[in-house]
């Protein structure tokens, strides 16, 4: 097999990173699955050494909090076509549940998360680099109704974790990382046009 493209999709937290990716794979499963996602999420930190309210304290907007090492070793391995098993993160007890995921080889990889942009040793392994660039106040709204409803937190803690971490490390990892992308989408995981375009960059490279 030809080493997969790999497509880096970063940018805030809450700026659609997740539904530009989840619309990027829609336009190619009728094609019998050509791409396959994986979330920088996966890769935060075990900390099941840690009790519960160390966890709650960690700050889970350094790109410290990230295993980067493991992604990168896992991204060189599906280069060479080989499956990884990478870990199952729980956002509930903040660490790793003790099953892995496995993933298989693929013309394309599609990688999403906060920090990918924020490593320089991690650029080189991406073939395309986009930036959602979503306003912040757009971002914590879209942020808190998640939270709230799918990450079991409260409006209170959701809140102070934005201003005490997100905002500040947003604008210094995530915002200066924008400029390392070769696209810098705005509007959004609906924006059509962006998705047409790297659709069509894609199918290109998968010729
Ligand atoms: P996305 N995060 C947690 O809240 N708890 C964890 O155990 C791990 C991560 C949050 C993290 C970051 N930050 O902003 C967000 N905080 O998950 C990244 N505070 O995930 O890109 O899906 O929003
Ligand atoms: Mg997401």
């Amino acid at each position: 097999m030809q080493s997969p493209l790999i497509i880096a999709i970063s940018g805030a937290s809450g700026s659609g990173k997740s539904l530009f990716t989840e619309n990027l794979l829609k336009a190619f499963s009728v094609q019998g699955q050509p791409v396959q996602i994986l979330r920088e999420d996966h890769y935060y930190r075990a900390q099941d050494h840690l009790p519960m309210e160390a966890r709650e304290q960690n700050n889970y907007d350094h790109p410290n909090a990230f295993e980067h090492e493991l992604l990168k070793a896992h991204l060189q391995s599906l280069r060479e076509g080989e499956a990884i098993a990478y870990p199952h993160y729980c956002f509930k007890t903040h660490t790793r549940l003790p099953e892995t995921e496995r993933l298989l080889p693929a013309p394309v990889i599609i990688l999403e998360g906060i920090m990918l942009l924020a490593r320089p040793e991690l650029l080189p392994l991406f073939d395309v680099k986009i930036f959602i660039d979503t306003p912040l106040d757009i971002c914590l709204m879209r942020r808190m109704m998640r939270d709230v409803r799918e990450r079991g937190r409260t409006l209170e803690s959701v809140a102070n974790q934005y201003e005490t971490t997100v905002k500040p490390m947003y604008h210094q990892f995530i915002e200066p990382s924008r400029f390392t992308a070769d696209v810098v989408v705005t509007q959004g995981g609906k924006n059509q046009i962006a998705l047409d375009v790297i659709k069509s960059h894609i199918q290109q490279a998968l010729l």
